[in-house]
């Protein structure tokens, strides 16, 4: 008998210590009990979740503001299909996760045995890969290859499915199994650069344009090119617009930031369309960064930059096509411009101009009203400018999929060329901000981390609150209370008039009484004034989550963070927001 025998499950423990395993979320069961044991005697970060969605979103959170591999596990059955959710934000976000996820004993497998469901079929679409043991030796060789292809390519969600006798198991291990390549604790842990010939011909496309712009979306951040966009802008002259997802890939304070494009900008889509040269990295062109495929409009001269080729044309034919990573593609056209980069700047000195002073108008003429409302209940805007007031540079907000992402995708200021503005748009799903914020908090532990969720998106999630309580995380969560699903009423109100909606009222519930009962830190907001002292005070907890129970209109035709809903006319089927 070797000296290393042990069970399958502590063979997956010592594969994830192995990998710098950071922190892991999962909820057990009967088949993964031994790699349980093997977590408590080896010192493995685990941690109970109230349920495995919220566990993949932590483990997405954490991985978009680390870019490292976000841990989770699943018992079988129940316990894998709630991990559905959040394994589709990560594959389409392209964020770097391993789930281990136990499955039935093979002996008995397709017997009624309890909990069983094909869910090697159901989990397979919702991840970038499926991995299933069928022998306990290769455990190391499959742990490596799961780590690497959550890191690589686009990075995504790796599923280890380990049938019960696998982890129940016992096998004698060579000294050197546990051996990993450390480049794939995080993503990207490889980079391959575009053709040369394709950048010098997109160099002499931005050399000769008048007006380019710069797109960037998510795939910057998980590239880390804010840096290189930052260079590459300023270098040559270039405004900088971006999704959601890819706030903060230049400051929003830097006079080249044109702010959010897509179905709600500031300036930014004029400014795309009347560009000569659209320039686009790390962004799919998917629905809401094109307006349903209107941006750019047809014509139009777009230079993608992506690693994933498969997304170039996806949506928009572009001229010319930059296969690679973001932040090597970026540096190999700020090199190839370099001779130009002067008289380029000059040259479009008027244009550059123009930006801030844009921003200057949209601040004043369209935004201000709002950004400074002292009405009450509180305006959204109003919410806005108090984060981005009091949230220190080096904190994070994180968005949940309601009004939450739009409404922070296109006011919150991110005052750094960094990802401090974290929304799940790869599914957009409600419910994200509590344990979003979590797993950022995991991630930066010492920095100030706000999740922003409106008041449905919280329900969903609400005994995640616990688990955020027994980890002693300091974080804060806004709710926006507008005892709706508001995102909901708003569109009914637009398509079917005041009075017709139907299963978008939620009950007036207060969420600061809640949270105190929960041991939590309770503060309970109805007048604009209240909400700075409401966020210090928030801010000091650092071994409890705060919950700050925000009231925001009742009206569901001021819902909208942009187009003034009611003068909008909308015909069956369109979507104005
Ligand atoms: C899991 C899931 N179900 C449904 C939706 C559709 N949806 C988008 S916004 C929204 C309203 C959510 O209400 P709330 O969290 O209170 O946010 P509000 O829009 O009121 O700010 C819904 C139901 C979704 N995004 N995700
Ligand atoms: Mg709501």
């Amino acid at each position: 008998m070797s000296s290393n025998e042990m069970t399958g499950g502590e063979a997956l423990v010592r594969m994830l210590l192995a990998h710098g395993a950071g922190p892991m979320f999962g909820m057990g069961g009967f088949q993964l009990l031994p790699f349980y044991d093997a977590a408590r005697r080896l010192g493995l970060n685990h941690n109970l979740i109230n349920d495995e969605r919220c566990a993949v979103f932590a483990a997405d959170a954490y991985a978009k503001v680390s870019g490292r591999v976000g841990l989770v596990d699943a018992t079988l059955g129940p316990g894998a299909t709630n991990l559905v959710t959040g394994l589709v934000e990560a594959l389409n976000a392209g964020s770097p996760l391993v789930a281990i996820v136990g499955d039935a004993q093979r002996d008995h497998a397709g017997k009624n045995m309890t909990q069983e469901t094909d869910q090697v079929a159901i989990l397979r679409p919702a991840c970038k890969a499926l991995l299933r043991i069928e022998a306990i030796q290769r455990i190391p060789e499959i742990m490596r290859r799961a780590f690497a292809l959550a890191t690589s390519g686009r990075p995504g969600p790796v599923v280890v499915d380990v049938p019960e006798d696998i982890a129940h198991g016992l096998w004698g291990f060579g000294d050197d199994d546990f051996e990993v390549d450390p480049a794939h604790q995080a993503a990207p842990a490889l980079r391959c650069r575009p053709d040369a010939g394709s950048v010098a011909k997109a160099a002499d496309m931005i050399a000769g344009a008048e007006r380019p712009i710069l797109l960037c979306g998510g795939g910057i951040h998980i590239s880390g090119a804010t840096a290189a966009v930052t260079r590459f802008a300023e270098a040559n002259g270039i405004p900088v617009a971006h999704t959601m997802s890819g706030k903060g890939a230049i400051a929003c304070t830097s006079p080249l930031s044109a702010g959010l494009f897509g179905r709600y900008d500031r300036i930014a889509n004029d400014l795309i369309a009347a560009s000569d040269c659209i320039i686009v990295a790390g962004c799919k062109l998917g629905e809401i960064a094109t307006k349903r495929f209107t941006i750019p409009q047809k014509g139009q001269r777009v230079i993608h930059l992506d690693n994933v080729a498969e997304e170039m044309g996806r949506t928009y034919e572009p001229t010319v096509k930059l296969w690679g990573d973001a932040r090597e593609g970026l540096n190999d056209l700020t090199e190839a411009l370099t001779a130009s980069a002067a008289e380029q700047r000059a040259a479009r000195a008027g244009y550059l101009a123009e930006i801030p002073a844009k921003m200057q108008i949209w601040h004043d003429e369209v935004a201000a009203e709002r950004l400074y409302s002292d009405e009450t209940p509180v305006n959204m805007a109003r919410l806005i400018t108090e984060l981005n007031t009091h949230l220190p540079e080096d904190g994070h907000l994180i968005a949940d999929g309601g009004f939450a992402a739009h409404w922070g995708g296109l006011l919150f200021n991110s005052k750094r060329a960094r990802r401090s503005f974290v929304p799940d748009r790869g599914f957009a799903s409600i419910g994200y901000g509590l344990p979003g914020a979590m797993g950022a908090q995991l991630a930066a532990p010492d920095a100030v981390v706000v999740g922003l969720t409106g008041d449905g998106g919280f329900n969903m999630v609400l005994g995640e609150l616990e688990t955020a309580r027994r980890m002693g995380l300091g974080l804060t969560v806004i709710v926006v209370n507008n005892a709706a699903s508001g995102y909901v009423k708003a569109l009914q109100h637009l398509m079917y008039g005041e009075g017709n909606y139907q299963s978008s009222d939620l009950a007036e519930t207060d969420y600061a009484a809640l949270a105190n009962a929960m041991g939590c830190h309770g503060i309970r907001v109805e007048k604009p004034e209240e909400l700075a002292g409401a966020l210090k005070a928030a801010f000091a907890e650092r071994n409890r989550p705060s919950v700050i129970d925000v009231m925001v209109t009742r009206d569901p035709g001021k819902m909208l963070p942009a187009v003034d809903n009611r003068t909008v006319q909308v015909r069956k089927g369109d979507r104005v927001a």
